[in-house]
């Protein structure tokens, strides 16, 4: 008996079953925030397999019955299937979260486990991305006899980092120099299954996540080492920050995956490759929600930052104006509550 074989609360279906071989699947792992940008990912994938019959798993502890209403909505315009997974989040209550690493992050490891016997690979991507070309060569790979395919995280890569890397790798007990990202995984389903790794992460992570800095990511490289084909960084592209939009478009790229903040969700985000994620936006059902407004202090002071380099000046006053005061606000508070 595993604590995963009762994570699933409640399936939601919308659309047409069809023959699982002869469909895409792919699968996200959310909370109710990231729909919309799953939305958006979600768009930019049909765009690039209109041939395709498409089916998407969504794993969430919950969804906002607008979202849902979208989700139904995109199914039906498109002919695709859409099964939602309700999860029980109270099973990854002892595992680490926070605010960049909420208990979502844990939900990829159920997906092996609840697709078993119903598809026999899925690709799992997270929501913080966006689709620009076909994946199906990616579907197709060969994988031999490695249970994923993934790309390398570039943290193991960059030479800044790369010394101070090794030592990390030596410290979470990798005995290699490989280290993939978590983001995008083509996960063969029945190796995943019969390796059981869905339980083997959530065990090892009971154990060891004081020392992991990136919780899921760390326990699934330490249990998949070796056991990973590497792909070309095209399919999960993690520079997001630095390229200009010409560069990008000359590579071909697959996936976009904007892993760092800010967010192109974020209305100060204001690097090149925002553009690409700005068209699907407009594309999709989540056209008309606004960009997030910065929230703590910290971001007025970026959005401050951003209103200068963009010129507007009576924009940059006012939120460094806001920065200013949120932020004697929040000294106050927690003065007062410290005392
Ligand atoms: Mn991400």
């Amino acid at each position: 008996m595993s604590l995963l074989d009762n994570a699933v609360l409640k399936i939601e279906v919308f659309g047409n079953e069809q023959p699982s071989s002869q469909s895409l699947h792919v699968a996200f792992g959310i909370d109710a925030f990231f729909a919309f940008p799953m939305g958006v990912s979600m768009t930019s994938f049909i765009a690039n397999h209109q041939q395709k019959h498409i089916t998407f798993h969504i794993f969430t502890d919950s969804l906002c019955s607008d979202d849902v209403l979208k989700l139904k909505k995109l199914s039906e315009q498109h002919d695709i299937l859409i099964n939602i997974y309700y999860i029980d989040v109270s099973i990854f209550k002892n595992l680490k979260t926070s605010l960049d690493w909420p208990a979502a992050i844990y939900y990829r490891f159920i997906m092996g486990k609840k697709l078993y016997g119903k598809a026999s690979r899925v690709l799992y991507i997270d929501a913080d991305t966006v689709c620009l070309n076909s994946l199906t060569d990616l579907f197709n790979c060969n994988l031999d006899d490695k249970i994923i395919a993934a790309v390398m995280d570039p943290i193991n890569i960059r030479e800044k980092n790369r010394l101070s890397f090794a030592r990390y790798r030596k410290k979470i007990n990798l005995q290699g120099n490989a280290y993939f990202n978590s983001g995008v995984m083509l996960i063969d389903i029945n190796k995943w299954h019969d390796n059981n790794i869905a339980d083997k992460a959530m065990a090892l992570l009971d154990e060891k996540s004081s020392l992991y800095d990136f919780p899921d990511q760390d326990a699934l490289n330490v249990l998949l080492e070796n056991k990973v084909l590497f792909l070309d960084k095209k399919y999960n592209y993690l520079y997001a920050k630095e390229q200009s939009t010409k560069n990008i478009l000359a590579e071909n790229l697959a996936i976009i995956h904007y892993a760092a903040r800010p967010k192109p969700w974020y209305i100060w985000y204001d690097y090149p490759l925002g553009t690409c994620y700005q068209k699907y936006i407009k594309d999709s059902l989540w056209s008309e929600v606004p960009p997030v407004s910065p929230r703590t202090y910290q971001e007025m002071k970026l959005m401050a930052k951003a209103m200068k380099r963009a010129g507007k000046t009576g924009e940059m006053l006012h939120w460094y104006g806001r920065y200013c005061i949120t932020k004697v606000k929040q000294r106050y508070l927690n003065a007062a509550i410290s005392k």
